[in-house]
């Protein structure tokens, strides 16, 4: 017998090595690959119910609703299926605020419907799926350490799990409401009009050998040099774009100044920033508490969220 209804968690993912641009202008091919991590209590839950009509219900804007009743038709279509679905959807941290909220959602929503509809997909299909719905959401197919492959029907594999290596992550809110630009806008205006977008492409790849490589060794000091530098170089390609794409506040700038004044004293952190305001410190768990004291007295600092590195999917 087929489940009449089925609940998937999912967990946000942040990018060390990112991905910003595609290379085709429908179905989210990522131009480059990248590297993710799994977070663990950042999720997004979402029921999927048989039902006599598709409804959506749940937290989103209607460009929200919108995407997700193309995804669902996109999915159903792709396998033939008719029946209509309730889904039910809802995320336990801030929305449309740079904490990856796409991700989570779209692939929670991916593994719900493979479930309900009894599909038995491969996690490679399933990360393909997903990645049509938002392409940062092939890689919350998976927890702990996820990289991009990109290509024709680009997908994303598990490269570690999250024992590998146990990192702390803080999520420093700077900004409780929307950001100014979606981050495909964003994306698809840096690629067609910055002019440091080629020089994006081409040294991407030895990022990504670097932060592989300080991921494969649990090198601390080698993943920080190198997520900090891909992070700042994304954002500088955004910042060269007409009209320029700037997501900081003033206090994404002083949690920037924190980390490495931080880590220049010993103090193992580095920070990344995705499209929005927020600011994600990676650390070492000795070293958390630490962090955690300093972002706490820190003027413009509106939240804190700790987690870790985890993010495995659920199947409820
Ligand atoms: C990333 N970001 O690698 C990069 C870094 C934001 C900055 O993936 O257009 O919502 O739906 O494929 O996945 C956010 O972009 O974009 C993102 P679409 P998505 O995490």
């Amino acid at each position: 017998m087929s489940d009449s209804s089925v609940t998937a968690s999912a967990a946000a993912n942040i990018a060390l090595v990112k991905y910003w641009g595609k290379s085709k202008s429908t179905g989210n091919h990522p131009a480059t690959a990248s590297l993710s991590i799994g977070l663990e209590h950042l999720r997004t839950t979402t029921r999927v119910a048989r039902s006599d009509r598709d409804r959506i219900c749940g937290e989103l804007d209607a460009r929200g609703t919108n995407r997700l009743a193309a995804f669902v038709d996109l999915f159903r279509s792709q396998f033939g299926i008719k029946q209509a679905v309730t889904i039910t959807t809802s995320n336990n941290f801030p929305t449309a605020s740079g904490l990856a909220s796409s991700a989570s959602g779209f692939a929670a929503v991916t593994l719900a419907l493979d479930r309900l509809f009894g599909l038995k997909l491969s996690d490679r299909e399933k990360s393909r799926l997903a990645r049509q719905g938002s392409g940062s959401a092939a890689r919350s197919v998976y927890g702990g350490y996820v990289e991009v492959v990109p290509g024709d029907n680009a997908y994303a594999k598990q490269i570690l799990p999250p024992e590998h290596w146990s990192l702390d992550v803080i999520v420093a809110i700077t900004e409780e409401t929307g950001k100014p630009i979606g981050s495909t806008e964003a994306m698809e205006r840096t690629a067609a009009t910055s002019p440091l977008y080629p020089a994006w492409l081409e040294t991407h790849g030895r990022d990504m050998d670097i932060a592989r490589r300080a991921v494969n060794n649990r090198d601390f000091e080698q993943l920080a040099d190198i997520s900090e530098h891909n992070c700042l170089k994304m954002h500088g390609t955004m910042l060269a774009a007409r009209p320029p794409v700037l997501y900081w506040k003033p206090a994404t700038l002083a949690i920037m100044h924190l980390a490495q004044h931080l880590r220049a004293k010993g103090t193992r952190v580095f920070f990344t920033i995705d499209a929005g305001a927020q600011v994600k410190l990676i650390c070492d768990p000795a070293d958390t508490q630490t962090v955690y004291r300093a972002l706490e007295s820190l003027e413009g600092v509106s939240r804190l969220i700790a987690t870790h590195i985890g993010g495995e999917p659920h199947i409820q």
